[in-house]
């Protein structure tokens, strides 16, 4: 069934990638509607070899014969217009944090919870990046050992704040310390601050790593600490994850059901310094786990090395991945 698709936010990083990413995976578009701010209309994007005038966002935009909207444009974007636009019968797949944790509004990771999609109502969060190649990963663990505690350190990648965040590095690596994204330099330090503080102490990010995992696996009992650190690196999330299981594993046994779960590469040999890298990730849609070995501290307590592409597995790729099982539910 050939599908009119919209992206609102065209002209940012993720709303290029978006364009990039459905030219790659040959989605089944008919009409393709690339929406931004009036600032940004008329600027032109390309997908599939055709290219595309970009429009300013209004509200009567979706009055067109429109089935799914990809939205990148921020919170405020998404909280006004993802409601317009689902009341038209259009179906949004939202990469702000505006809706995630909405009761009403699946958050999905394809490999993981790919059957909530079937209670959206007009409008499926994307969640987080750091999120999205967390759970992928988990996801296998939990189901075969049930996941008691999870702590996560995270150490992420300046493209996630996106072309400011980029400059400060870029900018900073050639001695020029500007901070338009960062309160401090992001050049030779790691900043464990991204996004706001909030009253316990977490940052935002930490609270969204929390609340979305538990959500996404649907397991509100899980225990999970995190700390989210900015670090001098332009793409690619990695994360390391402590996990402490209800039930005993075999490391073999760990890595063989890694090796066969959707969406991951394990990159696990220090023998030979094999382990998932960021300058490897990048620009692929997979997540690569490595450092798999035992929490000698504790029982049943497991370690993970887990990198993933943040812009792509983490937000455009994901959210394409959303829109292609919507494909099959559309009326004809
Ligand atoms: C970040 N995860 O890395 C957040 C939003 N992209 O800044």
């Amino acid at each position: 069934r050939k599908v009119n698709i919209a992206i609102v936010g065209a002209t940012g990083m993720v709303g290029r990638t978006f364009l990039k990413v459905l030219e790659e995976r040959d989605f089944p578009f008919e009409n393709l509607y690339v929406f931004a701010s009036a600032k940004s209309a008329g600027q032109k994007v390309s997908c599939k070899g055709k290219e595309f005038i970009v429009e300013e966002l209004t509200e009567n935009v979706f009055d067109r014969d429109i089935d799914i909207a990809l939205f990148s444009a921020g919170g405020e974007i998404s909280k006004k217009f993802a409601p317009i636009a689902a009341s038209k019968g259009v179906i949004v797949v939202d990469n702000s944090s505006a809706w995630r944790m909405d009761k009403d509004i699946p958050l999905v990771v394809p490999e993981v919870n790919p059957e909530d999609i079937k209670w959206h109502k007009g409008i499926i969060a994307n969640p987080n990046c750091s999120t999205i190649q967390a759970v992928v990963a988990l996801k296998p663990l939990h189901d075969h050992y049930k996941i008691k505690r999870i702590v996560y350190s995270t150490y992420q990648a300046v493209s996630g704040s996106g072309v400011k965040g980029v400059a400060d590095l870029e900018e900073g690596l050639k001695g020029n310390d500007i901070k338009t994204a960062y309160p401090h330099p992001i050049a030779g330090n790691c900043l464990p601050h991204i996004d706001v503080f909030l009253e316990n102490g977490y940052t935002k990010e930490e609270m969204k790593m929390i609340n979305e995992t538990k959500k996404i696996l649907n397991d509100y009992d899980l225990k999970i600490t995190a700390t989210t650190v900015r670090v001098p690196v332009k793409d690619c999330h990695s994360e390391s994850i402590n996990i402490e299981f209800e039930k005993p594993f075999e490391l073999d046994q760990v890595r063989n059901i890694l090796k066969n779960a959707p969406g991951i590469i394990v990159e696990d040999d220090v023998s030979n310094n094999v382990y998932p890298l960021a300058r490897n990730a990048a620009g692929t849609d997979e997540v690569y786990v490595g450092r798999i070995r035992r929490d000698l501290s504790v029982e049943n307590g497991l370690n993970l090395w887990v990198v993933a592409d943040n812009i792509r597995k983490g937000a455009a790729t994901n959210t394409v991945q959303i829109a292609e099982l919507l494909v099959p539910t559309l009326e004809e």
